[in-house]
């Protein structure tokens, strides 16, 4: 029988191949196991009424097919996009909501373990919702109003949004133009809800705008919301040096894992870690120490801010817990396999639920509550300690790991580009009309089992610096690259092509930045519109020689952020077959009429060198309209003089010796 290559990650693959002499079965195994329903992976199947389901199948379905209520493939694949859309909304948003709900506790005072950690985002914030700050007022006083104002964005009724003043002006009016500026988060997701109940919104051109601006509800929203929101309590991050990879285990320390997506449970851990009783306790159960690692988004919130190591994303979980090494497998919300209680089961490991709106039969459940954190993380930690001497010999102990640098908020990118008086996106810019840096892209979402687990990403990946394209890159895209070894400046050296490397080396970063978890992906938004904002390439986010891409998606969020980047104006390509596929005409309407409107598209693209074409094909179209210089390897045009760190920093030195960094 034909060997299936489960994985392009060396490490995974170990353990799988453990695994697989153990008889443990992962996502790889069920995956091969599980083939999808090809009528409903292509969208032609509609089950939101007890008539059916209904399936759109035979010659010419796209125009003959009919529904028992009369809907056609078209309304069909539509509706179900929207649904997907309307849960990746959702899941943001919710955590969005929690964070606001934490910064209003923390700001009366209720929440006393923890605090604003950085005020000057907090008043960047405040600026921007246009709530007064300085003048006496403390920083609680204006926080609670960011809270309070952050909330309004959920229950408000009409209006807009208040993030969408945040986009470029003519962005913005690209949305007006076509209904889609988002109101209310949580209405826009009820009234999506409504328009696909049986027998209401049928035109797949409307269902497919819907689509669009429940997504902005989110990207503008609930995203950037908890972006922000993290930021103001956890601090903005900044380059930090960190490890990836299952070898960031120890043996002889306790291993303790946190994994989900809200941040503020494990930032309290973090802390707790490293408690001087903790550790004398960990001590008294024959442990040297007590050891943390990340897991999937919250790995990524806790390795941009504090460096805590990360054993990977989404299709890494099964095989932290198969390593043997896990005490404890703390999880929240979002991305978490069901299995992992199962399968902790065969080894020593404790999986602890933390969330009331997601419990797994099986798993210990603790429940979080924010007045309570640092109590609640304590009680995890003594429970990982206690099951410390439970450790059994048994899992595949790998000791693999690679550094990568993490940390490149918004902030930082502008500070890197011309310290703290002169940041800036000009060199950016400059370097991107110049034709050193051919475009941008963002490599984005989730790893999945069905094709080879981070395979594609690590394609691209390399495939798009040797091209001159600088990547920013979230979520489990960061962990596919992070897990290669991909995310340090010597990267640049070896893999960049000529240009991309020139400015990694000036600015000393690696031609792949990390810059967060999936909600992250807002900073990106962020980095856009600052793009469009310093003048020089388009006076929009449409139009910019950037691509986003989420090459191995399998998340309604992934959907939601995809058509919220199409909606904002970029180009969006995702792997896989395409979940609307069955129709030629929502195909098209996703495509050629976004593009036409918003400057964005969603294609869906299984072939990876195709993927790569598409992607060089936006990009150099979008530089040929924007008359810039067209790109050739190695030959470049006039452009500022990019200062390298020594230099910028000593010239900050002798200007302005108070100022911190960024
Ligand atoms: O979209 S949310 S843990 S799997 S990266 Fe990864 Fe984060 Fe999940 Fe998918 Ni995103």
């Amino acid at each position: 029988m034909k060997k299936v290559i489960k994985t392009a990650n060396e490490v995974s693959e170990q353990i799988i191949q453990w695994g697989e002499s153990h008889e443990i079965d992962t996502c790889f195994d069920r995956a091969q196991r599980l083939k999808p329903c090809p009528i409903g992976a292509s969208g032609a199947c509609c089950k939101i009424c007890h008539m059916g389901p209904c399936r759109f199948v035979g010659r010419n379905a796209e125009k003959e097919a009919k529904g028992v209520c009369g809907a056609t493939l078209p309304t069909v694949a539509s509706r179900n996009l929207l649904r997907m859309a309307v849960g990746g909304a959702a899941a943001h948003s919710d955590h969005a909501r929690d964070m606001a709900f934490i910064l209003l506790a923390v700001a009366n005072g209720e929440a006393k373990d923890f605090k604003i950690t950085d005020a000057r985002k907090l008043y960047r914030v405040a600026e921007i919702l246009g709530i007064e700050f300085g003048s006496g007022r403390s920083a609680k006083d204006v926080a609670r109003d960011v809270a309070l104002k952050f909330l309004e964005d959920f229950g408000r009724q009409k209006g807009e949004i208040n993030y969408v003043k945040r986009a470029p002006k003519k962005t913005q009016e690209r949305w007006k133009k076509w209904g889609i500026v988002p109101r209310g988060i949580d209405r826009e997701i009820t009234e999506a809800m409504h328009r696909t109940h049986m027998g209401v919104d049928h035109d797949p051109d409307n269902l497919l705008l819907g689509t669009l601006k429940v997504s902005l509800a989110d990207g503008w929203g609930g995203s950037m919301i908890s972006t922000d929101i993290t930021d103001i309590l956890f601090g903005t991050p900044r380059p930090v040096k960190a490890e990836a990879s299952f070898g960031i285990f120890k043996e002889d320390e306790v291993n303790i894992v946190v994994h989900g997506h809200e941040p503020s449970l494990a930032e309290m851990i973090v802390d707790v870690v490293s408690e001087p009783e903790m550790i004398a306790y960990a001590k008294s159960k024959g442990a040297k120490r007590i050891n943390l690692g990340g897991m999937c988004c919250t790995a990524n919130e806790v390795l941009m801010r504090h460096g805590i190591p990360t054993a990977g994303g989404f299709t890494n979980q099964e095989l932290a817990v198969m390593t043997g090494l896990i005490d404890v497998l703390t999880v929240d919300i979002q991305c978490i396999m069901p299995a992992l209680v199962g399968l902790s089961r065969k080894f020593h490991t404790k999986v602890i639920t933390t969330s009331y709106k997601a419990k797994i039969p099986g798993a210990i459940h603790i429940q979080y509550d924010e007045h309570r954190a640092k109590e609640i993380a304590r009680e995890i930690v003594k429970i990982a300690i206690d099951n410390y001497p439970n450790r059994k010999a048994e899992g595949s102990h790998v000791s693999q790991k690679y550094p990568l640098i993490a940390g490149f908020s918004h902030e930082y990118i502008e500070y890197m580009q011309g310290g703290s008086w002169r940041a800036s996106f000009r060199p950016l810019n400059d370097a991107i009309m110049a034709g050193r840096i051919r475009g941008v892209v963002g490599l984005a979402g989730c790893d999945n089992p069905r094709v080879p687990s981070q395979g594609i990403h690590r394609f691209l990946a390399i495939e798009l610096i040797k091209a001159d394209i600088l990547i920013v890159t979230t979520g489990c895209g960061s962990h596919a690259c992070g897990g290669a070894g991909y995310m340090t400046p010597e990267m640049a050296l070896e893999n960049a092509g000529p240009g991309l490397r020139e400015v990694c080396e000036a600015i000393g970063i690696p031609p792949i930045l990390h810059v967060g978890a999936c909600v992250d992906n807002s900073r990106i938004l962020t980095i856009a519109t600052a793009m469009a904002e310093e003048g020089g390439l388009s006076d929009e986010i449409g139009g910019m020689p950037a691509v986003g891409i989420a090459p191995e998606w399998m998340s309604e969020k992934a959907i939601a952020i995809g058509c919220y980047f199409a909606a904002s104006g970029v180009p969006v390509i995702f792997g896989g077959e395409s979940p609307v596929g069955a129709s030629e005409e929502v195909t098209r309407i996703m495509t050629e009429v976004w593009f036409e409107r918003f400057k964005g598209a969603l294609h869906f693209e299984p072939d990876p060198e195709k993927i790569l074409a598409l992607t060089l094909n936006y990009i150099d179209r979008a530089r040929e309209a924007l008359k810039l210089r067209k790109y050739e390897p190695g030959r470049f045009g006039i452009e500022r003089v990019l200062m390298d760190m020594a230099a910028r920093r000593e010239l900050e030195r002798a200007a302005k010796p108070h100022l911190g960094i960024y």
